[in-house]
């Protein structure tokens, strides 16, 4: 930054202040490389071009309507779905009932991959994550005395989003509401799914089809439904950049523009029902920055469209973030939380999830929950927030971040158009391996104690407070899918099923109608979520993600760090006497697809001085200890962010002894709450390491581990 930037006379002042320091030592260079400066004037706004908008107007920087939150609030609409349809039924009711306004459906990870809960691949998926939706049946007890023609229901599915999306519009019709009366959103956007989200069923090209299917039906047949929720929150929970959240959603929506005018459709048909969702984390500034930024570039791209005011219009849900959120001294998370929420309302929301404080170990409760609906009813009742549009608009600070914002991103775009777009771009790994990139180096910014977390790098709490989490009995629940999923195939028409199956693959393989038509005429005749994704699978196939690590940025970022030297020194003295690297296999087991963690642990144990294979995503727990063997590795740690871990590190271990290799020591990491650590350890896990390890300190103790073991055997 030039030494102009800041005013001459507040320099002198600043510099006395400073006992003759210098006051550029103030800049704060954040993570997305912008140089947050410790004063702002209005010198610093002047010429910006997002300046001088009117609310309701294009581009919409100060937000999509005249009065917003002053004429109506944005919706409180909590993120929520467990167990059986009849348990998420039970708790929507009662969050309704508390003050809620919208639903957000969160499925199990069975049914964001497209299997029926008898799958044996999903055995410790079933309910966990998420609800478990096996058709039509399931659909109708989830909104069971829910009017869907009053109440709007966002459903976060992107892989399996035809058959759910098909089973919905079936279950509306059976409650005697017609489509065109449905309100509601579903967020089916694939591209970030095959970046950071991993719940991806089909290859690209067939899969950006079915965007653009979706795009056409709902355009013409649910005028008041939104037909894509163009998601930015999974990046940064991937530990992205918000620079890099920014480019790539807007990237995203863009390509998807592009998708649904190459089926022949007019951009105003479509465009006014696109809607986005994005994650607010703890930079409160520059969280409510990105949203006004974001408003103004989507304007911007699809002006560039020729599309209408209305269609340039850019409305979005947010949520709190998930990864800023820890298991140590948790009820520290709601302070987290409140000041998220509140950077997401100033930021102008259209819709708002708060995070339960339990969100880094388990799924709310009923408790936790309570809490994080009133963080929101507290902003809009007690306030004040909700009475001015764009308050913070005229902040030097918060207009200059808009403007740099809105730059940074801009060039990032610029890059990924000179790429080919976004399909392109994430074909070549771009976007995926700049926020490993980003990932790597906030995880060693965390370790270092550079960026502080209160409670887990600093302040550690002397004690720690009681807290109930909530369980679920992951058999029970799929005993009961799988009783209703017998019946349900017992009493069907058999032909209406079959034919509609058959109509379905055909609509795929040939290119010619449309899917999601045809899937409804399928979940009508009772056609399951597996069988309807199997139709489709026959015809596009399953996709597998190439596994690609980074190397080298976990480590650059500690730099010459005493503590890290020390950690690398040990591992590279206990390699002497083995002859060898100390090899870790980290596996990824279930449908669970959140992979920050393992890519992190991986990128860091190899900079560190292990040996580190990854496997592929989604195994099961027999082909896991098959590659262990394989990779003839010491260690197996096993990531667990979707609650399977009790299911499925026991089955490892199992199959581990059935192939003689009972002796390879057996890790867990990730959401793995204390109380099952127990467990864990009496099936045969060495060790847990909860969120929030310090990962200098993990590769220790595995050393420890690992020295103890070859002790034993004389090595
Ligand atoms: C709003 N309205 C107003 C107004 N403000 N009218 C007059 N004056 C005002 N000030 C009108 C709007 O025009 C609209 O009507 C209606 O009120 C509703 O307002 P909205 O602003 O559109 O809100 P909403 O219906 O809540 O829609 C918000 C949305 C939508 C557009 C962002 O897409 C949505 O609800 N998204 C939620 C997505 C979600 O829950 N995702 C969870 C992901 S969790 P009209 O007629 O214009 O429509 C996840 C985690 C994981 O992904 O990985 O599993
Ligand atoms: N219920 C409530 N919140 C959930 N999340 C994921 N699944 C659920 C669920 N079933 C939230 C967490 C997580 C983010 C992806 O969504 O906040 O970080």
């Amino acid at each position: 930054m030039s030494k102009n930037d800041l005013p001459r006379d507040w320099l002198d002042l600043a510099s006395k202040e400073m006992k003759g320091g210098d006051p550029h030592a103030l800049v704060w260079d954040t993570p997305e490389g912008i140089a947050v400066k410790p004063l702002y004037t209005a010198q610093d706004t002047e010429g910006l071009a997002h300046l001088n908008s009117t609310p309701g107007m294009p581009p919409y920087t100060r937000g999509p309507k005249a009065t917003m939150y002053a004429g109506r609030p944005w919706t409180i609409r909590q993120y929520a779905g467990f167990s059986t349809a009849e348990e998420s039924n039970k708790f929507y009711r009662a969050n309704l009932a508390a003050g809620q306004k919208g639903l957000s459906v969160a499925f199990d990870l069975a049914t964001h991959r497209g299997y029926d809960s008898d799958h044996p691949r999903v055995v410790g998926d079933v309910g966990k994550a998420g609800v478990a939706i096996d058709s039509v049946e399931d659909m109708k007890i989830l909104f069971d005395g829910i009017p869907l023609d009053e109440m709007s229901v966002s459903m976060t599915m992107n892989g399996a989003v035809i058959p759910v999306l098909a089973s919905f519009i079936v279950a509306g019709e059976e409650q005697g509401v017609d489509r065109s009366k449905l309100s509601g959103t579903i967020q089916n956007d694939i591209l970030k799914e095959f970046m950071v989200r991993n719940t991806y069923i089909y290859p690209p090209e067939p899969s950006m089809r079915i965007v653009a299917d979706i795009i056409e039906y709902t355009a013409r047949e649910m005028p008041k439904y939104n037909s894509i929720s163009i998601s930015g929150y999974h990046m940064q929970e991937a530990g992205s950049t918000l620079v890099q959240e920014l480019a790539f959603t807007l990237a995203d929506g863009r390509e998807y523009v592009r998708a649904a005018i190459a089926k022949g459709m007019d951009v105003d048909a479509f465009a006014g029902r696109l809607s986005f969702f994005f994650c607010i984390g703890m930079n409160f500034f520059m969280e409510a920055a990105k949203l006004r930024a974001a408003r103004y570039l989507w304007a911007k791209i699809m002006a560039d469209f020729g599309a209408s005011e209305r269609s340039q219009m850019l409305r979005t849900h947010c949520q709190t973030s998930g990864v800023s959120l820890q298991e140590q001294d948790p009820y520290n998370n709601i302070v987290r939380t409140a000041y998220e929420a509140m950077s997401a309302v100033l930021g102008g929301t259209q819709s708002l999830h708060t995070n339960s404080f339990d969100e880094a170990i388990a799924l709310p409760t009923d408790f936790s929950a309570r809490i994080a609906r009133n963080t929101q009813l507290m902003l809009q009742h007690e306030t004040g927030v909700t009475k001015v549009v764009d308050p913070l608009a005229g902040s030097y600070y918060v207009e200059k971040l808009t403007g740099d914002l809105i730059d940074e991103a801009w060039a990032l775009m610029e890059e990924i158009e000179a790429l080919g777009g976004m399909t392109e771009a994430i074909n070549k790994g771009m976007p995926k391996a700049r926020i490993e990139e980003a990932a790597a180096q906030k995880q060693a910014r965390i370790d270092k104690g550079d960026e502080v977390i209160v409670g887990v790098n600093k302040f550690k709490p002397s004690f720690e407070a009681p807290m109930d989490v909530r369980d679920i009995d992951n058999a029970a629940v799929r005993d009961a899918q799988i009783a209703r999923l017998m019946r349900i195939r017992k009493t069907r028409n058999a032909e209406a099923h079959s034919t509609a199956l058959a109509n379905l693959e055909e609509v795929a393989r040939s290119g010619n109608g449309n899917i999601l038509e045809a899937a409804v005429e399928a979940a009508r005749a009772r056609a399951t979520v597996g069988e309807i994704s199997w139709a489709m699978e026959n015809a596009f196939g399953r996709h597998a993600a190439d596994i690609i690590t980074i190397e080298g940025i976990y480590g650059e970022t500690f730099g010459d760090d005493p503590l890290y030297k020390k950690t690398q020194d040990t591992i590279s003295g206990f390699a002497e006497k083995l002859g060898r690297k100390p090899r870790v296999l980290v596996c990824k087991m279930g449908q669970d697809g959140h992979d920050r963690g393992a890519k992190v642990i991986a990128t860091a144990f190899q900079d560190l001085g292990f040996d580190v294979t990854v496997g592929p995503l989604f195994q099961t727990p027999e082909e896991a200890a098959q590659l262990a063997v394989e990779e003839d590795v010491d260690i197996v740690g096993v990531s667990s962010h979707a609650a399977g871990h009790k299911t499925l590190a026991p089955l490892l271990l199992e199959e581990l002894a059935k192939l003689d290799a009972a002796e390879k020591i057996v890790i867990c990491g990730g959401v793995i709450p204390n109380q099952d650590y127990d467990f864990l350890h009496r099936a045969g896990v060495k060790q847990v390491f909860g969120p929030g390890t310090n990962i200098p300190e993990a590769a220790l103790s595995l050393v420890d581990l690992l020295s103890e073991q070859f002790r034993g055997r004389n090595i």
